[in-house]
């Protein structure tokens, strides 16, 4: 502004001086043209001396050419003839005077009344001689007036234009900068404020606010995602204060962090095996402790399993892509089969996985066999799951991939090689040994890299965490950071964590088929089995070495031995489905677990009464719930174990707040429900004293631990189980 106003001001200083220069010019030239006239019209006569003829003229003169006024003046320099007598000054005299003199033209400005005037003198002449002169007199007023008014205009004229330009500046600050910053402003703050959906954006398009607004996009995208995740974990927090997890809490939580995300669940075992049987279809739900707590997260979220079809009639009811909506009375979820040769069945399942990778992972003192073929074995249907899954997902971005136990190690890395956007999630259901037992493995670091593929690697308990992350320590070159632990190796990090698995609980069990068959009652138990005594010990483990069977029939001899006036007061009811008998191990010990079983009954038994009841049979939940409902004590004695799920299902049976539970302190379960009895099962001195505690315990102890088991369970049941995974597993990417 100020340069303007210097600009402005030189420049009106040069045209006012250009101007006034210009006007002296005019009134001069105008001046002598007029002189001459005046000389033309009156010479002669001042030379006759005809002072009243001069006289006329000048007054005629003065008027028609409206000049400041005329003088003739003899050559004396006395006056003759003035237009206007108020004229004839002494500066004018003295002007004429020296023109007289040197017989020049004079000029000169002077004031007369106050007012400017120009004066031309001008000599007369007769003859040769100086006869007189005349005066022309202009007024030259305006002459210095004129650069006033110059600079008034120009200053003015600078003024309007200030005042436009001031007036455009705001109009356009208005327009192109306040009204779209106080929109964008607007829509910040709607961000900041908004609870709900975000509205669409409606953001001025003006080219130079792009790169703003794009930020402002970012900035909104991001505040609203991060308010949704609070207020997700808001909610969810004072949820989980409040109340337990529920299927449909787990439900409305995966719809709210999945959003349209994919959740894919692979394992081996499959939750519903079609059979048939005399001609008609049927299905059954597996004794796995993996599918049973799979199975509530795929209810409450849907999406697709992955698994094994290993029924005689899975075939006949799946579609074209091997697809089958589960449960089959009520679907919720999509089945996909995955078909093995039965060589790679053998070599994968029984001999690797079985053989192989469990009793390494357990301390049960069964050595692992590794074979070179079971391991190509198992190479090979790894890879034939991770090429299912990668099919599945060809179409969809981000899914989360979740794969289930030893048996599918390497899936994670060979999803995760072809697909970097999915986040892969592996869930170990057994032990994890220290890194001396693992290191007997010849396929340990493959297995680790296979492992190390995934996201997220979740264990029952911090003890396998520090396991694993020991074995790759001193197995492999990889980054360990302890305090979050995670392990980085090849540009990717996997996060280790514990998630203790849990059961459906409070509200049931979600695998539960009405059975009109089902006792109802502890004396239909009882009766359906043929049981005459007060008390019932119930155990319910697959046939498997982990399970600590041998050492539990070992502590019932002991505990009759001991305190025989239990003899016709307590049967054991033991539970014990076969499973992996195409292994030769597992035949001998379901084979040395009978033998035993009929040894000790032939032994202790009575005419009214057997110490063992022994079902090998498959029993649907709800048949499981009525034994864990009339047992007075749940007797779970592994040699090592994950978690174990039927510690759990046994205190969730109890709504009475009845029962004692006894549990091995190697099962993963003894470091979450404090209120159980712990045994060593290897000392089978101490489990037959503790059934003998167990059954005498008094009521009101009784209640307060089942009643505290019961509170821990409410609160970490298999609903919060599934969402900790899930929010990690989304947190992840
Ligand atoms: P499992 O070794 O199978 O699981 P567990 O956790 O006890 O052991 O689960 C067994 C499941 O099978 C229970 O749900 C039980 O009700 C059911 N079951 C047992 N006998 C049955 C029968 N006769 N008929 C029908 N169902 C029967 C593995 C690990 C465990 C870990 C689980 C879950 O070995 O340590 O707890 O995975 O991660």
């Amino acid at each position: 502004m100020v340069i303007i106003a210097v600009g402005v001001a030189s420049w009106t200083y040069w045209q006012a001086t250009q101007e006034q220069q210009q006007l002296q010019n005019d009134l001069t030239a105008r001046t002598k043209l007029l002189a001459r006239a005046v000389r033309e019209a009156v010479e002669v006569n001042v030379a006759n001396n005809f002072i009243a003829t001069v006289d006329r003229s000048v007054k005629r003169l003065a008027e028609r050419e409206r000049v400041g006024g005329i003088v003739v003046f003899d050559s004396h320099a006395a006056v003759i003839a003035v237009s206007d007598p108020k004229h004839s000054t002494t500066e004018l005299a003295a002007l004429v005077g020296r023109a007289l003199d040197i017989d020049q033209e004079q000029s000169r400005t002077f004031s007369v009344e106050g007012r400017d005037f120009y004066a031309l003198a001008l000599p007369l002449h007769d003859e040769q001689r100086v006869s007189g002169a005349v005066a022309i007199l202009q007024q030259a007023d305006y002459i210095k007036q004129e650069p006033w008014n110059i600079w008034r205009e120009n200053f003015l004229r600078l003024f309007l234009k200030v005042l436009a330009s001031v007036l455009a500046l705001l109009l356009f600050i208005r327009w192109f900068l306040y009204r779209p910053i106080s929109r964008l402003t607007t829509q910040l703050k709607s961000a900041r404020l908004e609870s709900g959906d975000a509205a669409p954006l409606r953001l001025p398009r003006i080219p130079f606010f792009r790169p703003l607004i794009r930020e402002i996009m970012h900035i909104r995208s991001h505040l609203a995602d991060a308010r949704g995740r609070a207020e997700i974990e808001a909610r969810l927090r004072m949820e989980k204060i409040d109340s337990p997890w529920t299927g449909d809490r787990l439900s409305e939580m995966a719809k709210e962090v999945l959003k349209d995300r994919m959740l894919v669940v692979v394992s081996n075992r499959e939750p519903y095996i079609h059979t048939k049987s005399g001609g008609q279809l049927q299905y059954y739900f597996p004794a796995s402790g993996m599918a049973t707590a799979i199975e509530p997260l795929m209810r409450s979220c849907g999406g697709l399993w992955v698994a094994h079809g290993s029924g005689d009639a899975d075939r006949q009811t799946v579609d074209a892509k091997d697809h089958v909506a589960v449960p089959p009375d009520d679907p919720r979820y999509t089945l996909r089969r995955i078909w093995l040769n039965p060589q790679d069945e053998q070599g994968y399942y029984f001999g690797f996985s079985n053989e192989g990778v469990w009793p390494l992972c357990h301390n049960a003192h069964v050595r692992p066999i590794f074979r070179k073929e079971d391991w190509e074995a198992y190479q090979r249907v790894n890879q034939q799951f991770a090429n299912a899954v990668l099919q599945e997902i060809k179409d969809v971005q981000h899914p989360l991939i979740f794969v289930q136990d030893y048996l599918l190690a390497l899936v994670p890395r060979m999803i995760k090689k072809q697909r970097r956007d999915a986040v892969v999630a592996l869930f170990w259901h057994i032990p994890w040994p220290n890194s001396e037992a693992f290191s007997i493995c010849p396929y340990r670091s493959e297995i680790l890299d296979g492992m190390l593929g995934a996201d997220l690697l979740g264990f029952h308990t911090q003890l396998h965490c520090n396991n694993f992350i020991d074995t790759v320590g001193r197995t492999m070159e990889a980054l360990i950071d302890w305090e979050q632990f995670e392990v980085q190796r090849s540009h990717h990090t996997t996060m280790v964590k514990s998630f203790p698995i849990s059961i459906a609980f409070p509200n049931g069990d979600a695998n539960m088929i009405a059975d009109p068959t089902t006792p109802r009652s502890s004396t239909d138990v009882r009766e359906a089995f043929d049981i005459h005594t007060p008390h019932i010990v119930l155990g319910v483990d697959r046939i498997d070495y982990i399970k600590g069977l041998v050492e539990k029939l070992r502590a019932i001899e002991l505990f009759f031995e001991k305190y025989p006036a239990y003899k016709e007061q307590v049967t054991f009811v033991q539970i014990a489905p076969s499973s992996r008998e195409k292994i030769e191990s597992y035949r001998q010990l379901d084979e040395q677990i009978t033998s035993e079983v009929e040894r000790i009954n032939a032994q202790l038994r009575s005419a009214r009464w057997k110490p063992i009841v022994f079902l090998k049979h498959r029993h649907t939940h709800e048949q499981l719930n009525q034994l864990y409902k009339a047992a007075d004590v749940c007797l779970i004695t592994s040699l090592h174990d994950g978690m174990n799920l039927v510690a759990k299902e046994y205190v969730a049976a109890h709504d009475d707040e009845r029962g004692v539970l006894v549990v091995s302190q190697f099962a993963g379960v003894s470091r979450e429900l404090k209120e159980a009895m712990v045994v060593n099962p290897y000392d089978v001195e101490q489990v037959a004293d503790v059934i003998k505690w167990s059954l005498e315990c008094p009521k009101a102890e009784e209640m307060r631990r089942m009643k505290k088991m019961r509170e821990v369970l409410k609160q970490h049941n298999v609903y919060q189980w599934a969402a900790e995974i899930l929010r990690t597993m989304v947190g992840l990417g």
